[in-house]
């Protein structure tokens, strides 16, 4: 641990060998049964938390509420400023929590800075945004009316985040939240539970500096059970959850009982389409980056890669060939491109996959496995793969969250590779590869990629901030992060003011008395 600076991390960021796993802000507490972190990178146990009950959980949802009162009736440009000093706080501790991202997850260390980078760019983002929760004015149908539109804060969300992005996730979610007025109550992924403590600590801080009531900002700690409390809560109007479609569906459900708002990121599975126009270095680093970036473990990772036939072999030699340049072990260690998967779960998980790629008649060109030897102790460092697969087979029309590439052949018109890009249950994110403007037009219009992210010439994954994330059918429907993403967070209120002395009825109706 002291190689890497982890131990420092840990005492900067508060995060202790036992926390308490349920918090109101400056409070922590909790009895529950203990949750322990396992890195994935050592197999240590980093820390422990506890789980938080049910009488823990009635706390957090009372003293939100209460929060929520007084919170609401701040002007929206001072919550911007706690946002901001939110921010600054990330500033300070970037290189501590980006470490143990890390660590805990077991991604890059360079990702685990730019996870907690994008963290910072959301709270710029909505400390602007602050300033602009803007609704319409519209011209009334009747003399004298004047009718606008505005967004009022909404109450207590609910966000539920997954293990692969443990904290950036989280901060789209609340840092908007907060400048629109909302409490938050975070259900961070049971296997990274100690970098929801180091935030919930970062932003306790400045709640408390500022004086400001607890409840704004509140952390649970469990496995579904306490997730269903959220779900199942009319006191929580919105549930922001990502995760699998299998969880979104149950969610989903969940939430709609009640009548409840849910905002859903659920899987991916994303391909990019190489035309004959490409420029193949540049597809070689996106792919290659999309699809062994964070052991593939992104909702935006790159699963497939639909090549045109007169490129077909082109490609195919560069990314095997790229292929044999990556270095796994030890994410901390700056010189590897790929650290481990999350647990040995998704080792079975990565390997029951390639058995069955095997299985469909799907060619290996880079062969998977899993690592063994000195570093590798963990057993969850896998290299990389990739086979010749169609997009048909069921295992390749499934999320596998693991660094698996597959790769098919397209010939004729764009649209055949959009046919097949398309024909999967996901729509979160897709790429075309092409200087070939009327092609990278098609992919981009009515009838092109139906993903929530279409890019060109860049990647499947590493979206920015400022956009709307998120996509379309199985992947969820929901946005967040940037564009009008905000007002999912609040509650539209349309206003007709009457400024005469008549009250004339709209339609033109008459009513005489
Ligand atoms: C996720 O994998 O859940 O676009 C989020 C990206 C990152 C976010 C991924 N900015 O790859």
């Amino acid at each position: 641990l002291e190689d890497y600076g982890i131990r420092e991390a840990l005492e900067k960021l508060g995060v202790k060998e036992i926390n308490e796993g349920t918090s109101t802000g400056s409070h922590w507490f909790g009895e529950g049964e203990l949750i322990e972190s396992v890195s994935p990178v050592d197999d240590q146990v980093i820390g422990k938390v506890r789980q938080t009950n049910k009488e823990d959980y009635e706390k957090v949802v009372a003293t939100a509420g209460a929060a929520f009162k007084q919170w609401r009736t701040m002007p929206a440009p001072q919550r911007g400023e706690i946002v901001r000093q939110f921010g600054e706080e990330l500033r300070a501790f970037k290189e501590p929590l980006g470490k143990l991202v890390s660590y805990e997850m077991g991604k890059s260390l360079q990702e685990g800075y730019g996870e907690v980078q994008e963290m910072i760019d959301i709270c710029d983002f909505a400390v602007g945004l602050s300033r602009q929760l803007h609704g319409l004015t519209m011209h009334s149908e009747r003399p004298g009316h004047r009718m606008y539109e505005q967004y009022h804060p909404l109450g207590i969300v609910g966000i539920i985040s997954a293990f692969n992005f443990p904290v950036a996730v989280w901060s789209w979610n609340t840092a908007l939240a907060w400048v629109c007025g909302d409490v938050c109550i975070w259900k961070p992924s049971e296997k990274t539970p100690l970098t929801a403590v180091a935030c919930q600590n970062l932003i306790a801080r400045v709640l408390k500096k500022n004086d400001l009531p607890e409840g704004i900002s509140c952390l649970i700690n469990g496995n579904y059970k306490v997730g269903e409390w959220l779900t199942s809560d009319k006191r929580v109007p919105l549930i922001s959850a990502t995760g699998s479609i299998r969880m979104g569906k149950i969610v989903a459900q969940e939430v709609a009982k009640r009548l409840g708002k849910s905002l859903l990121e659920l899987g991916g599975n994303n391909a990019i389409i190489v035309t004959p126009d490409a420029d193949i270095k540049m597809t070689v680093i996106g792919a290659v980056f999309g699809a062994v970036g964070t052991c593939g473990q992104r909702c935006t990772s790159t699963r497939r890669l639909i090549v045109h036939e007169d490129v077909y072999d082109q490609v195919k030699e560069a990314i095997t060939d790229a292929y044999k340049q990556l270095k796994i072990g030890n994410p901390l260690d700056q010189n590897n491109h790929v650290g481990p998967l999350i647990d040995k779960d998704a080792v079975s998980n990565y390997l029951n996959a390639l058995d069955q790629v095997k299985k469909h008649g799907g060619n290996i060109l880079v062969e998977g496995g899993v690592l063994e030897g000195e570093g590798f102790e963990s057993g969850c460092y896998v290299k990389p793969a990739i086979a010749e697969a169609e997009n048909h087979w069921d295992i390749v029309q499934e999320e596998t969250f693991a660094p698996i590439l597959y790769l098919m052949k397209y010939s004729g018109d764009v649209e055949n590779a959009i046919e097949l890009q398309n024909g999967v249950v996901q729509g979160l994110s897709s790429a075309i590869m092409t200087t070939n403007l009327r092609e990278a037009e098609r992919f981009l219009s009515a009838a092109g990629s139906d993903c929530g992210i279409a890019n060109v010439n860049i990647g499947t994954s590493g979206a920015e901030i400022g956009g709307a994330f998120g996509g379309e059918k199985e992947t969820g429907g929901g946005r967040e992060s940037g564009s009008d993403a905000w007002k999912i967070y609040m509650r539209r209120q349309t206003n007709t003011i009457n400024y005469t002395t008549e009250l004339p009825l709209a339609q033109g109706i008459k009513f005489d008395l």
